[in-house]
């Protein structure tokens, strides 16, 4: 139970931080009005924030409200960056990245795994019924299948098709930037973060992947830390775009410790963006996404290059918005 002063007293850190208020009773209040709050990535985020409210309106788990927002992508054929329907790598094959995060610390995950349609529920049942955090390719799948999951194919005819035209044309691995805005080929990663109203804060993260990636090619996605991090007293992260990138300078972990310090999650979001900028050699060919939200409910967003959406839900607003850039438009 975390008692009335301690709460207080959280509450002015974290007002302190985001620069809002110095006022101890309008920081508890306004903790109480934010939450609960769901924040995800990109248009596919609509319907899975409002899977995930269901939850959340009722008193429910984050963790229950992040597994259940991001299983709806998951399972669109519609949506060909996650799941079932997803675009397969360079040999034709679809092959899914996924991880979960709780309040606790608590963390699974799933890598290089076919023929599930919902990783998410996979990373979940390795980080409840495992010692392990992740498990990946031919021990995941069967971890999956002892555990009542079934074998689907998730090589859907149209993605097929498009796999064998590229193939045909033999187009080098080159990832596009704001491809996940394209109808023609939209890809990318939903990640989500939710704080239900007990101030629970918990997090998932699941893609299919860069599109015609090499085989037995891992993203950021999984890797704890880098596609996703949740601290349950500060805040968490998450990531989409290229995930090399992300991969190597540990965004979200980065994100959430720049709001450790005091940042808000926007200003984290961005500074995670800035530490890319300059650690990386061209970088400009890519789009990195981040969103992060703080236990008190605060939430935020940035990217690299303009064009990055994210939407969220709580109890004043459901929308869908657009994230500011480093990189501006022309
Ligand atoms: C990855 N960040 O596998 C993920 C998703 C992606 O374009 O491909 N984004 O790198």
């Amino acid at each position: 139970m975390v008692s009335r002063r301690s709460f207080i007293a959280k509450s002015a850190l974290g007002v302190a931080g985001i620069g809002l208020s110095n006022n101890l009773l309008s920081a508890e209040m306004s903790s109480e009005i934010a939450r609960p709050v769901v924040i995800s990535t990109w248009k596919h985020g609509v319907p899975a924030n409002e899977a995930a409210w269901e939850i959340l309106s009722q008193n429910g788990y984050s963790l229950d409200a992040v597994e259940a927002g991001v299983r709806i992508p998951e399972a669109d054929p519609g949506v060909i960056t996650v799941g079932f329907g997803g675009i397969p790598d360079a040999e034709g094959k679809v092959t899914l990245d996924a991880c979960i995060m709780d309040e606790k610390g608590d963390a699974g995950s799933v890598a290089f795994l076919q023929h599930i349609k919902h990783p998410i529920s996979v990373a979940r049942l390795v980080m409840e019924k495992t010692p392990h955090v992740m498990l990946t390719g031919k021990g995941a799948l069967e971890f999956a299948l002892e555990n009542g999951f079934e074998k689907e194919k998730l090589l859907t005819p149209e993605m097929r098709k498009k796999w064998k035209k590229w193939k045909k044309e033999k187009r080098e691995f080159s990832p596009k930037i704001n491809i996940e805005n394209q109808l023609e080929e939209n890809h990318d990663t939903i990640s989500m973060l939710a704080v239900d109203s007990d101030g629970r804060l918990c997090g998932a993260c699941t893609t299919s992947g860069m599109a015609y990636k090499m085989h037995g090619r891992v993203g950021d996605s999984p890797i704890i830390g880098a596609g996703l991090f949740v601290d349950g007293e500060v805040g968490g992260a998450a990531a989409t775009g290229s995930g090399e990138l992300v991969m190597k300078t540990l965004g979200s972990f980065l994100v959430v410790e720049f709001m450790r310090s005091g940042m808000s999650p926007k200003k984290a979001c961005e500074e995670a963006v800035k530490r890319i900028v300059k650690k990386i050699p061209g970088y400009e060919q890519h789009q990195i996404g981040y969103i992060a939200l703080s236990k008190s409910g605060e939430y935020g967003a940035y990217a690299l290059q303009p064009g990055f959406d994210f939407a969220v839900k709580n109890k004043q607003c459901s929308e869908l918005k657009n994230a500011e850039s480093w990189l501006k438009k022309l």
